[in-house]
């Protein structure tokens, strides 16, 4: 079955004269095939498709889209995963909130998982938050909840500073982008150099990554799916087109800054953090001297979560970079006692 929507949500910028302010295109509800674009990683609810057209070529996002599993309370939230994670890894968070009677949507971003992988195509957040809110569009969604973890907390900002006057709240999770890295110092790498640095990644470079950044050294057997998951892509059937994909995505957040904006973000919005978290794109390949000030967390939360005007902070003293993993039961109940309802 092929669903025909168009766009029926009046925005601001089309007031302002502009036709489209967002993709355009169709949802197809066909089953997908196991391996569809490059990912052959089984998700937990079933998995349809946004095509459009972007940048001249024609585009799929693939993405996930739960009913309320108890009364619905009439909103939808939209999640947006990080650079090595997955729609399919918000499994846990989309369960809580659809059990809350929200609707939930995971999404793909173009480049990542299952969805389009296109190798001539110029990435930036403003392009990826405009393919977003035209897959909400093309569902027939007004306002939404976003909640990213991540590369998806960078992209949530970026969503809540374009389409403000779509978004009821936003949850930034260790967002990554909330310091500007090169201003602080990171030597820009070229998207070549990065390409090969992601055609290196192995079960093992990504297991150890994930254990110190993610999990602050500690491993548990459930952390092996989601580093199975990247495996499967990186080596999967689009394996050059997701590297070169990942490898502009690398040089997205050392070249698009948006640590600059937070201030002009309108929407109630809460940063969580893991005060453990490290994560610094960059500290890998910067000099000593700079890579000891990035990725600080612990003080990035307060900093940051100050500066926005209806902004909130819930910070997890012993975490890393993925407290919706390490600790789901802690997690999920500071993100529903935050939410309004
Ligand atoms: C995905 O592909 C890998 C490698 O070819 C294979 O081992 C695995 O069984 C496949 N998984 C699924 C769910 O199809
Ligand atoms: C949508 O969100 C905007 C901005 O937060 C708000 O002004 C508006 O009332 C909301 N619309 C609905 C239908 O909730
Ligand atoms: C390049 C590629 O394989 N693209 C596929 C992505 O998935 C959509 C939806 O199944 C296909 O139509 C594309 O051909």
């Amino acid at each position: 079955m092929r669903l025909f929507l168009l766009s029926v949500l009046a925005t601001g910028l089309i007031g302002a004269g502009l036709c489209d302010a967002q993709a355009v295109g169709t949802i197809s509800t066909d089953r997908v095939p196991d391996d569809l674009n490059g990912s052959n990683f089984t998700y937990p609810f079933p998995v349809h498709v946004f095509n459009f057209v972007g940048q001249n070529q024609a585009l799929e996002m693939a993405f996930m889209d739960v009913k309320p599993t108890c009364k619905p309370n009439g909103k939808t939230a939209v999640l947006l995963h990080g650079k090595n994670f997955c729609g399919a890894t918000w499994t846990t968070t989309i369960r809580v909130l659809a059990g809350k009677g929200y609707r939930v949507i995971a999404p793909d971003q173009v480049g990542f998982c299952k969805s389009r992988k296109p190798v001539d195509y110029q990435f930036s957040l403003r392009q990826l938050a405009w393919n977003t809110r035209g897959l909400l569009d093309s569902l027939n969604v007004g306002n939404v909840t976003v909640i990213g973890h991540s590369f998806g907390g960078m992209l949530t900002t970026m969503f809540g500073l374009q389409y403000p006057e779509t978004v009821d709240e936003l949850v930034l999770v260790d967002a990554v982008g909330m310091e500007d890295y090169t201003q602080k110092g990171v030597p820009y790498i070229s998207i070549d150099q990065s390409r090969d640095q992601e055609a290196s990644s192995t079960y093992q470079s990504i297991k150890s990554y994930e254990q110190q950044f993610y999990y602050v050294g500690q491993w548990d057997e459930d952390y092996d799916t989601w580093v199975r998951m990247l495996v499967n892509i990186y080596y999967g059937s689009q394996r050059e087109a997701y590297i070169h994909c990942q490898a502009k995505i690398v040089d997205l957040v050392l070249t698009q800054p948006i640590a600059q904006y937070f201030d002009d973000l309108k929407p109630r919005t809460l940063i969580i953090v893991g005060n453990k978290d490290r994560t610094a794109i960059g500290a890998q390949w910067a000099p000593p001297a700079v890579a000891e000030k990035l990725g600080r967390f612990d003080l990035l939360g307060p900093e940051v979560s100050a500066r926005i005007p209806k902004g909130d902070l819930i910070s997890f003293p012993n975490e890393g970079h993925a407290p919706q993993i390490s600790v789901p039961v802690e997690f999920h109940e500071a993100l529903l006692g935050w939410l309004s309802n």
